[in-house]
């Protein structure tokens, strides 16, 4: 697996270098809408510390983020008015992960609706 590299997308939104639509900000976890939304209401949690996705995240930086990921999930859900709640995460190349900063995808469903591509 490769290093964490502090120049990718989400760092530089954490440094506040690149703007973002920041929904919900805590001592160690920042939501913000996705750029390209698969569904309405589409947001992504990160953690503020350093870490490439999941095999390389500490019990904390997983424990405040999937925290804050139910937090979302339950907020969507009411904001518009879901049937469900849909939470992807992706790790490496591979695994799908195109942003190497580890994130949480929250998208709110609709029965019948598919996500976007
Ligand atoms: P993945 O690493 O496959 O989970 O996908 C990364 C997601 O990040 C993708 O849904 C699009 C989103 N994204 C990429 N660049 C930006 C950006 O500059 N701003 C925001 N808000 N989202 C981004």
């Amino acid at each position: 697996m490769s290093a964490y590299d502090p120049d990718n997308i989400f760092a530089k939104i954490l440094r506040g270098e690149i703007p973002a639509n920041r929904v919900y900000e805590d001592d160690d976890t920042l939501a913000f809408m996705d750029i390209m939304p698969r569904t309405d209401g589409h947001l992504l949690v990160i953690p503020k510390t350093p870490c490439r996705n999941v095999l390389d995240a500490s019990p904390e930086q997983l424990a405040s983020v999937i925290s804050t990921v139910q937090k979302m999930a339950q907020a969507v859900k009411a904001a518009f008015d879901a049937d469900g709640v849909t939470i992807q995460q992706f790790n490496e190349a591979a695994g799908g992960q195109e942003v190497f900063h580890l994130h949480f995808h929250v998208l709110p469903r609709h029965e019948g609706v598919s996500m976007r591509p």
